[in-house]
């Protein structure tokens, strides 16, 4: 088999974090993948990269400013105040508020950001971040011992450069903080395949299909206990070539959680290290560029051996792997055979037994087949910028982006006291947008087992004149992601960075329907144009009144705000 290049990030602090005693998650386990990936010498057979941790800027990507700051705030000792008691970010014992969350969080994420930006610029075939697959956590919410969603993250940066991204997941649980994020566009397929019945999160069934646009987008295989190696690639392969073929996919990026090998702790299926690689290595063969994470994975040895022989697939070099362990650190916990093996054991498969593979297979073949004839994604005729949005915006210079904030912001200030008596404001409405009230009426989802992924679409975006009240809190600006703060008797400015602020911030930068680029971007487009031109020359108060009244009548709604946007999915 052909040679790829690999990427392998990697952070040496990564195994020092723990989520407590009795947890079941144990970042340890990268060390141990590590020490054995080293002490198989495969460290000089690719580029080994200590990624750069993940800004707070950068997570808000995906998550919500608030959610972000909240997570770089708690500590054990705060944790009960902030929460309100377990009530908001984290909830239960899957969660908890260990020393240096932050730092773990930022670690796993800029691995993910990182293997991506390699990706997308072609300096590598494959990238690796064993780290990275936290595929539970959720815009505003940590959830199955995830608090950053670093694949979201990760995507979100492939968008970038790539039309369409295949995102496939084959932890035991439900890729449930992906499909969500995407379940809307036609731009990212998912797929996981996972333990479905009486067990976490509980959602993930056939008629989860997508919505909208993304409609037959996101595609899920939703098993029973003790599936084999043999049982599984029966349905992975055929599904995932059928996948190949309707969405052709420009990269792909494969969560590999190993819980679902046998006699993982929480996992239940019946997978040895062969078989769970061998995704892996039907992933390589498809010759798309791709991206391997991490994931779930509870007894820390099977997990090591697993990514670390997957980390050899990833060179194709797994037939020159001795199946007796090299000494390393930790040797002594593979005993008694120190061996690279995961065996199966006598589990019976419930998949085969009541003939249930058999229907989840033919009826995921059946709904791919009816993304084929009904509608071929429109996209795939179209070309994808290849700079980055803020550079096809001009703001790639990082010191003028940050002198045209505090220009902006500094005006705008300005702006508002002068027409303070202008801005009117309803404090009667105490239900701010600032607030998580909203989502928090979305305690449905965290409920064990909820029966459908799709959001509530009884949520609507309240209208943007409410956004002119409050708020004494740090904004994050649009045009470099850094903070700054909003006094409370700004709110008027509130009002008009919504309008001003949020242009380059809109995501919706290429149209997946036939027409190209979107008319809404081309207006935008013009309209930055013109902002940056005005601040070209150092616009007066009523230039910049002007503008930020053209720029609101225009339509040019706050897309960014984090805490009033409702819909849980992306928008591209
Ligand atoms: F056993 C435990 C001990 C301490 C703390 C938590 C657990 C535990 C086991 N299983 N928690 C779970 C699952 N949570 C529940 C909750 C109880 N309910 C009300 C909900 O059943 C969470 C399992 C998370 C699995 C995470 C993952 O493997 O998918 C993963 N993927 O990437 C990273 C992690
Ligand atoms: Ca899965």
């Amino acid at each position: 088999m052909s040679k790829r290049k690999v990427a392998y990030f990697y952070d040496n602090d990564v195994g020092a974090y723990s989520y407590g005693l009795g947890h079941p998650m144990k970042p340890l386990r990268m060390r141990v993948t590590h020490e054995l990936v080293m002490a198989y010498g495969m460290l000089d057979k690719m580029h080994v990269i200590r990624p750069k941790r993940c800004s707070p800027e950068a997570m808000a990507r995906f998550h919500t400013d608030e959610y972000v700051q909240f997570l770089q705030t708690v500590t054990p000792e705060t944790v009960d105040k902030l929460t309100h008691h377990g009530t908001r970010f984290l909830v239960g014992e899957d969660n908890p508020a260990f020393d240096s969350v932050f730092e773990f969080c930022s670690i796993s994420a800029g691995g993910s950001i990182a293997a991506a930006e390699r990706i997308a610029s072609s300096s590598v075939d494959i990238s690796i971040n064993w780290a990275g697959g936290l595929h539970h956590a959720k815009k505003r919410e940590a959830s199955g011992f995830c608090y950053i969603n670093d694949i979201n993250l990760g995507i979100l940066e492939l968008l970038r450069t790539y039309p369409r991204v295949l995102y496939i997941d084959i932890d035991c649980h439900h890729g449930d903080g992906v499909e969500e994020a995407f379940y809307t566009t036609d731009r990212v397929m998912t797929a996981s395949f996972h333990k479905f019945g009486e067990y976490f999160p509980g959602t993930g069934t056939q008629e989860d299909r997508g919505r909208g646009k993304g409609k037959g987008y996101s595609l899920n295989v939703p098993l029973k206990d003790g599936i084999t190696d043999e049982a599984f690639q029966s349905i992975f392969e055929p599904v995932i070539s059928k996948i190949m073929d309707v969405f052709q996919p420009s990269a792909v990026v494969l969560q590999c959680g190993a819980d679902s090998l046998a006699g993982d702790k929480l996992g239940c299926f019946n997978l040895t290290m062969h078989g769970h690689a061998k995704c892996v290595q039907f992933i390589r063969q498809q010759n798309v560029p791709c991206i391997l994470l991490g994931g779930g994975g509870y007894t820390v040895k099977n997990v090591a051996r697993t990514w670390a022989y997957e980390t050899a697939c990833a060179l194709g070099i797994e037939k020159d792997i001795d199946p007796n362990l090299p000494w390393m650190d930790y040797f002594e916990w593979f005993g008694p055979r120190y061996r690279l093996e995961v065996p199966e054991n006598n589990m019976e498969d419930m998949n085969v037994k009541d003939g249930s593979l058999d229907r989840i297979r033919s009826t995921a073949l059946q709904q791919l087949q009816e993304l084929a004839t009904g509608c071929a994604p429109s996209i795939q005729l179209q070309d994808v910028p290849r700079e980055t949005l803020s550079k096809h915006l001009g703001f790639e210079n990082q010191q003028s982006k940050d002198d045209l904030d505090r220009t902006l912001a500094q005006h705008s200030r300005y702006v508002y006291n002068l027409q303070d008596s202008d801005t009117t404001t309803d404090e009667s409405d105490n239900e701010s947008w600032d607030s998580d009230e909203s989502t928090s009426s979305n305690h449905w989802r965290r409920g064990p087992y909820r029966s459908s992924s799709i959001p509530d679409s009884s949520i609507t975006r309240k209208p943007f004149e409410l956004r002119a009240t409050q708020i004494a809190k740090k904004r994050m600006s649009l045009l470099t992601g850094q903070y700054f703060d909003i006094l409370s008797n700004e709110g008027g400015f509130a009002l008009l960075s919504g309008a001003s602020f949020c242009i380059p911030s809109r995501r919706r930068f290429f149209r997946s329907g036939e027409e190209g680029w979107d008319d809404e971007f081309n207006i935008v487009d013009e309209a930055v144009e013109r902002v940056r031109d005005a601040f070209r020359h150092q616009p007066g108060p009523e230039e910049i009144a002007r503008l930020l009244d053209e720029t609101r009548r225009i339509g040019l709604d706050a897309d960014y705000g984090d805490d009033d946007d409702e819909v849980m999915s992306v928008e591209l």
